[in-house]
């Protein structure tokens, strides 16, 4: 539903001023002139600590969005209502788990290691996205969280397979592909649903009630509340600012929300001629700084379960060491 084909060109990107640091002018400048000529850099590349430390944090944060971002739907693999939707699902957050590990390869590029990154996890320092802390109460959220929150994920992913980083562009073009079957088959879960029973048109409705505005907020802050867009947007990190990936988001939404015959919960959702986009209300941002703080619903839940879950895997860690080592040792014996 959703293609590379939201992706927007880059007319009217701000050019590359050198920031205020204390790197080498030359290559500073180079870097510039890479980022202005819309190349990519690579891992061996020089580049800006600043730039470095922007890349880890983002993709360090997507990592674990996709880690944490197993959970709410794992919840339900045991409850899947038939085998087809029990196999699609275990088949979906099997993807998000390899979206994770692209994503911890991709930062690993950046001299930061997959301890580190999961200590900052584990210990509550890092980010995950806000979505994955609410809980999923019926198997409708299984199909809304398809439909709704892998729609938002592909509207702010797409713009990513241009990244100027290319270990990053290029984890994020295979994400995008699988991102959109997990988009299909929870609208067509949802479609299924809306064509039985009163109560499972209920059940979808009270879904999307719930997973809306979460939605839209999952975009991060306004424009003129993100830190981080202006140097994000410079250097070709981020294509595409938060405010306009939910608007594109809304827009794309409203029709797909009319085929399947489920209300959007905002009385100000409008169609506006002059702006040619829809209007809608205002998003709650206390909720979502709360919930980005730690103090969502599920916060505390989703990070006991990763740090269990992590430990539970320590002998799986150690066999696969052992047996390296083992692999190792024998075509060096093998070799002498
Ligand atoms: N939740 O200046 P801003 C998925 C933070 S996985 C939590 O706009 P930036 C899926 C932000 O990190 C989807 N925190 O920052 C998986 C920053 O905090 P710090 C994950 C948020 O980086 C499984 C502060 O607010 N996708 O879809 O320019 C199953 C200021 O924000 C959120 C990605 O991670 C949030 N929603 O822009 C199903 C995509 N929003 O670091 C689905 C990659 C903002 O200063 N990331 N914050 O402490 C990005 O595109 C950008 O990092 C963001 C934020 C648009 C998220």
């Amino acid at each position: 539903m959703y293609t590379q084909s939201f992706s927007v060109p880059d007319e009217g990107r701000p050019a590359a001023t050198a920031i205020a640091s204390v790197e080498p002018p030359d290559k500073m400048a180079r870097f510039d002139a890479c980022i202005d000529a819309d190349g990519r850099i690579e891992p061996q590349d020089w580049m800006p600590e600043a730039y470095r430390k922007t890349l880890v944090r983002q993709i360090s944060q997507h990592a674990h969005s996709e880690i944490v971002g197993m959970l709410p739907e794992g919840n339900w693999i045991s409850r899947a209502p038939s085998l087809k939707r029990k196999a699609i699902l275990i088949a979906k957050v099997q993807d998000e788990a390899g979206h994770g590990l692209y994503l911890y390869s991709a930062a690993e590029t950046l001299g930061t290691s997959r301890a580190q990154m999961l200590e900052a996890l584990h210990s509550g320092r890092a980010k995950y996205s806000s979505i994955f802390n609410y809980p999923t109460l019926s198997w409708a959220d299984v199909g809304v969280i398809g439909w709704l929150v892998d729609g938002a994920a592909i509207m702010n992913q797409v713009p990513l397979c241009r990244c100027s980083y290319g270990p990053y562009a290029r984890a994020m073009v295979r994400v995008c592909k699988e991102e959109s079957f997990h988009q299909r088959q929870g609208y067509e879960a949802l479609l299924v649903m809306m064509r039985g029973t009163e109560a499972q048109r209920a059940m979808v409705q009270d879904a999307v009630n719930r997973w809306w505005w979460k939605c839209l907020a999952m975009f991060g802050p306004p424009d003129s509340d993100s830190p981080h867009s202006a140097q994000g947007m410079r250097w070709g990190i981020k294509r595409v600012s938060n405010d306009e990936l939910r608007q594109k988001f809304v827009d794309a939404t409203v029709p797909q929300a009319q085929v399947l015959g489920v209300t959007l919960p905002d009385p100000e959702l409008r169609w506006n001629e002059a702006r040619g986009h829809h209007d809608f209300g205002a998003i709650d941002w206390d909720e979502f700084w709360a919930t980005v703080n730690g103090h969502g619903p599920c916060n505390q839940e989703r990070l006991a379960t990763r740090v269990q879950a992590h430990r539970n895997g320590q002998w799986v860690r150690d066999a696969a060491l052992a047996h390296a080592r083992k692999q190792q040792q024998r075509s060096m014996k093998e070799a002498a």
